[in-house]
């Protein structure tokens, strides 16, 4: 099955949780948006409301949105999670909470509403940054924490996790340095899945693209840790 991914051609955002998964199991996909006249075929998609909002997912006449569906679909067929139907509801549903994360992350930055400037929203910017990182940022990491199980299979969710992991780094780095030390488990699963060999590959290759100021993960050192 050839898979079509859509979504922004400039950003890692949602789509790089997909993106992660059909290249750790080397699927044959189409990041179409990033192709010539996909940028227009993606809006087209998205005006005749087969979708709400990218990432979505073309395979074959099946279109599907939402990252964490995206990925209960794929998951199987990429060897990235079992078919057994209780463990996927499991993984789905800590795929669900990474997506709150990034909505929390996401909402770090722009706190009142993504139309806005973040100059425009500063203010509450640095409030909802300090809270998130005092409250809400240990009770994710914790909680993924306790769930690290060292030597399991790694599914999607590791994958995602990873993409966290290094989000997080980039945007908040002092707050992360402190906050690494009391997650040491997590810490090593970045490591394990960084080094997998196609996924170190695409980690290398141009395909990956840099984190930048119009991502979910943006680093504004006034928002970090001090
Ligand atoms: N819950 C959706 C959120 C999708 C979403 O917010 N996509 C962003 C880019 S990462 C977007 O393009 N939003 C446009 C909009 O909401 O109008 C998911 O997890 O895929």
């Amino acid at each position: 099955v050839k898979y079509e991914l859509f979504y922004w051609p400039e950003l890692q955002g949602r789509g790089e949780f997909v993106r992660l998964a059909l290249e750790d199991a080397g699927a044959s996909y189409t990041d179409v948006a990033r192709e010539p006249k996909g940028a227009a075929r993606m809006q087209r998609l998205l005006a005749a409301q087969r979708a709400f909002a990218p990432p979505f997912l073309q395979a074959g006449k099946l279109i599907i949105p939402q990252t964490a569906a995206i990925l209960h679909y794929l998951g199987p067929k990429l060897g990235l999670a079992p078919a057994n139907e209780a463990r996927r509801a499991e993984l789905h549903a800590k795929q669900l909470t990474i997506m709150d994360w990034v909505v929390e992350v996401h909402d770090t930055h722009h706190p009142i509403a993504s139309s806005l400037y973040y100059e425009d929203q500063l203010d509450e910017a640095k409030r909802r940054a300090q809270i998130f990182l005092a409250e809400r940022l240990p009770k994710f990491l914790g909680h993924f924490e306790a769930g690290v199980a060292p030597r399991a299979r790694i599914s999607y969710v590791e994958l995602s996790l990873f993409q966290m992991i290094e989000g997080l780094r980039y945007a908040f780095p002092q707050a992360m340095r402190k906050l690494e030390r009391k997650h040491p488990r997590l810490v090593a699963l970045h490591e394990r899945v960084q080094k997998r060999p196609r996924l170190a590959a695409y980690l290398g290759s141009e395909r990956r693209l840099a984190f930048n100021q119009g991502g979910i993960f943006r680093h504004y050192p006034e928002l970090d840790a001090h």
